[in-house]
């Protein structure tokens, strides 16, 4: 397997990225920043962490934030009154020091993750999809909120009325992303939702345009399983748009992007639905609760 360019959000995508490491050494990951986020003065960009501490081997099983990981830290931020819904653990927090420091001397997001990635020994790249503002944003019926406010402070709970790339209209791909990307032999589109997760790396600027002009293979994953998606809100998310929340609607978002989705063998019966938008089906066990599983669908998907 040579150059891969796999775009990615959180999670979801955490294991399939681990898995396609071991596979390749030319390994690049287009990260989401749609979820980024400034708390405590601090530059979070939680889906560039994912991806950067499971390359270093240090994600947590979870799937964020750092393995063995003490939250004294915010402990004691909550002592003192301050806001700790978004959970930071201390040696998490040392990248976001770093991370903000570095910005605030005036480098580019996507040089201070590549330095980041560099002293984690982390192999292969991660890229931030921009260097620009882009910030998700979830209409609900109790307002806007951001993503992660959405997620992880409302618990998902509120009804989801829309999505917004805040920053999408002056949002441009970076010359590292754009040069991944035309220099790919694959793009694999990690397990992920589509609304936010992948919809942001597709908004920005250039982005879509030179996956489309790619001659790359180009492998979608699936994240849904039935009516469902494996986990998170994509579900809520893709009804609000008005796809279908299945794989169907995962391959009609994806339609003329993509040459393959790769969807859970139980949703056989979707197969003809998928490749009446024009693409390829191809089934799976795309469940991942083991690293074996990982590596089994990494190869899989280097394959098809
Ligand atoms: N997800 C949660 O559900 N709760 C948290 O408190 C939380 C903290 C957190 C801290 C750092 C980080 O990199 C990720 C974190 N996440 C947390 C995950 C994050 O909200 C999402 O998984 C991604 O943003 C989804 O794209």
């Amino acid at each position: 397997l040579q150059r891969v360019v796999a775009l990615a959000g959180g999670s979801g995508s955490a294991k399939l990225v681990r898995g396609l490491a071991t596979l390749t050494d030319e390994l690049t990951v287009v990260s989401n920043v749609g979820d980024n986020l400034w708390m405590h003065g601090l530059y979070i960009c939680p889906d560039v962490d994912i991806a950067t501490y499971v390359l270093a081997g240090i994600l947590h099983r979870r799937g964020w934030g750092v393995k063995e990981d003490t939250f004294r830290t915010l402990s004691q931020l909550a002592a003192l009154g301050a806001e700790t819904w978004f959970r930071l653990g201390d040696r998490d927090l040392a990248t976001h020091i770093l991370r903000t420091k570095m910005l605030k001397e005036g480098r580019r997001l996507t040089e201070v993750t590549l330095e980041i990635c560099n002293r984690l020994n982390v192999l292969g790249k991660v890229l931030p999809c921009t260097d620009s503002e882009l910030q998700t944003y979830i209409k609900t019926n109790r307002g806007e909120l951001h993503l992660q406010e959405f997620w992880v402070k409302e618990k998902g709970r509120p009804e989801v009325l829309g999505v917004r790339y805040k920053g999408s209209d002056r949002a441009v791909a970076t010359k590292e992303v754009l040069s991944a990307i035309q220099g790919a032999h694959r793009i694999v589109i990690c397990p992920a939702n589509p609304i936010s997760s992948i919809g942001p790396i597709l908004a920005v600027r250039g982005v879509r345009e030179a996956i489309v002009k790619s001659r790359a293979r180009k492998v979608a994953v699936s994240p849904m399983l039935g009516n469902a998606p494996f986990s998170g809100p994509a579900g809520k998310m893709m009804k609000a748009v008005g796809l279908r929340t299945d794989s169907v609607g995962l391959a009609a978002f994806y339609r003329g992007l993509v040459n393959v989705v790769v969807i859970d063998q139980e949703d056989v019966k979707m197969r003809s639905d998928i490749e009446a938008e024009g693409v390829e089906c191809v089934l799976a066990s795309t469940l991942m609760k083991k690293r074996s599983d990982e590596i089994r669908l990494a190869t899989k998907v280097a394959g098809v």
